[in-house]
């Protein structure tokens, strides 16, 4: 395996797939898979050419997609394949509404209200054991049927939270793939697991265990991983190296900050469907045009950015009028109850301070719930302020995407609990999540800064995404792969030779 040239195949395992399927009108059309993952791994097509993508059927339109391939890899646009593996609904269901979200996202984004929740019931252990349990093993079996088809030799590289327990899978069936986690939300500090069981904790982060790398987008996940598996599981680990010792094996925790494809994200929003949306927003602008871009996830923090816009709107009433807040959210889980909750209570502090600061002429937010993705490109272009307030994220594709597409030297106002913020909190203005006074004053401060300082500030960030985009990262990490791959030659090779 040498740089950006895997001898390897690759699989790539996640919950979503590149693509997803629709019934319109009777007829069966394809379209790109939503969410940050998925923008973020459609620049590992590229190392897909003899590699397969593995992910579950989530609709009945692709559930039919996958009965019309016999449970085989189908090739996609963009000439590569894809094997969607259809599940039992109520175990996904199970492993998915209950166990993923919320359970295991709530904990590793410190979401959970616990004098109130989690309750650890009969039901949760029935979703663990009949729902996490085996949709991990069906996706495993399919995995492990992909490297088994590529001669055993593959590169998994397993996506997310979803899938704790397809490592020991693949390990079990393929002892000589080559298996990499990649885990894309934060990794809490050890004590954040202790909300559940001793026996289910234990076992998927046992399970993480079974591969050769686990890999997050910041040095502090990766060391806080280390430390729960020392803490938690009293296992040697070497927190210099970041490794853990696993019996005669090491598994190394790393850290690769994910980007973004800029050539990939500039040509989709060169299209005429995104201009026209530009238009529109331009003739309906103010002076300043604040922007967020979120699914309508808890850990995303809308609520509070909203208090801010409230606070900022008490604090300057000089901009009555000259000011809104363009808000473009993507509807979320709604098979979750609290994310249902969370959009009603969006809805409803949305209309209090429209009702509040607004007249007939103007509304402070413009609140735009949907699928809108050109809109989005189009918003990027026209911000002057970008709200990216999570109370904690793993990354947050959203900043890199606005930086690079904007027209307005935009001010980016960034959480410090963001990974992003590790590249471009230097040029952003920085936030603490919970402090909403502060929020409030880092818009107006954004609103009330020189042209120059804006420009500059604007093109740091947008140098640094170009400068760390997609393609570095996943250079970076068939990099380390190879060299996790020598030192297992070298442990082959004195294994043979020791008596
Ligand atoms: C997880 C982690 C990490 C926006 N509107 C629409 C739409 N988008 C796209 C954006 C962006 C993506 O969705 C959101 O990405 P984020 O990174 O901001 O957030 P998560 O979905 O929470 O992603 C995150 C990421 O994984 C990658 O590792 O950065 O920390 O939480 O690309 O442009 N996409 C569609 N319709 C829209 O209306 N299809």
């Amino acid at each position: 395996m040498s740089e950006g040239d895997p001898a390897r195949p690759v699989v790539v395992v996640a919950h979503r797939g590149p693509v997803s399927f629709v019934d319109v009108d009777g007829d069966r059309e394809m379209r790109r898979g939503a969410g940050g993952l998925v923008t973020a791994l459609r620049g590992l097509r590229g190392y897909l050419e003899d590699g397969v993508w593995v992910c579950a059927a989530l609709s009945d339109a692709d559930r039919a997609a996958v009965a019309d391939s016999g449970d085989k890899p189908f090739e996609v646009d963009g000439g590569y394949r894809v094997r969607m593996v259809a599940l039992d609904p109520d175990e996904h269901h199970r492993f998915y509404a209950i166990i993923a979200n919320p359970i295991l996202w709530f904990i590793q984004h410190y979401l959970w209200d616990l004098s109130n929740a989690p309750d650890i019931t009969g039901n949760e252990i029935e979703a663990f054991e009949h729902g996490y349990v085996p949709i991990n093993r069906a996706i495993g079996e399919a995995a492990a049927e992909e490297v088994e088809r590529a001669g055993g030799r593959a590169l998994v590289m397993i996506h997310d939270y979803h899938f704790y327990l397809v490592g020991p899978e693949i390990r079990r069936r393929c002892p000589d793939a080559l298996v990499h986690h990649f885990i894309h939300i934060p990794w809490p500090q050890p004590d954040a697991w202790r909300v559940l069981p001793g026996w289910m904790r234990r076992r998927l982060i046992e399970g993480l265990l079974a591969c050769d790398i686990v890999a997050f987008h910041t040095e502090r996940f990766a060391r806080n991983f280390v430390l729960t598996c020392r803490e938690l599981l009293d296992l040697r680990v070497d927190m210099d190296s970041l490794t853990v010792d696993v019996g005669d094996r090491t598994v190394a925790a790393r850290w690769y900050p994910i980007s973004i494809d800029a050539a990939d994200l500039e040509e989709q929003a060169s299209g005429q469907e995104v201009d026209l949306e530009e238009r529109r927003i331009e003739n309906g602008r103010r002076e300043f045009l604040i922007l967020r871009v979120d699914r309508t996830d808890l850990s995303k923090n809308i609520l509070r950015g909203f208090k801010a816009f409230d606070q900022l709107l008490d604090d300057h009433p000089e901009l009555s009028g000259r000011v809104s807040f363009l808000a473009l959210l993507q509807p979320s889980r709604q098979d979750v109850d609290e994310y249902v909750e969370y959009v009603e209570r969006i809805r409803r502090l949305v209309a209090d301070i429209n009702l509040k600061h607004g007249n007939p002429e103007w509304q402070p937010i413009s609140l735009q719930m949907g699928d809108a993705l050109p809109r989005a490109m189009a918003a990027y272009r026209q911000y002057d302020v970008l709200v990216v307030n999570s109370v904690f994220d793993g990354m947050n594709l959203v900043a890199k995407e606005g930086v690079l597409l904007n027209r307005r030297n935009g001010v980016l106002v960034l959480s410090e609990h963001t990974g992003v913020h590790e590249e471009l909190g230097a040029f952003a203005l920085t936030v603490h999540p919970f402090d909403i006074q502060a929020l409030a004053d880092a818009m107006y401060a954004a609103i009330a800064m020189p042209q120059d300082e804006r420009r500059t500030r604007l093109n740091a960030c947008a140098a640094v995404v170009r400068g760390n985009d997609l393609a570095k990262w996943l250079r970076v990490q068939l990099d380390d792969l190879a060299v996790v791959e020598a030192g297992r030659a070298e442990l082959n090779r004195s294994e043979v030779r020791s008596p």
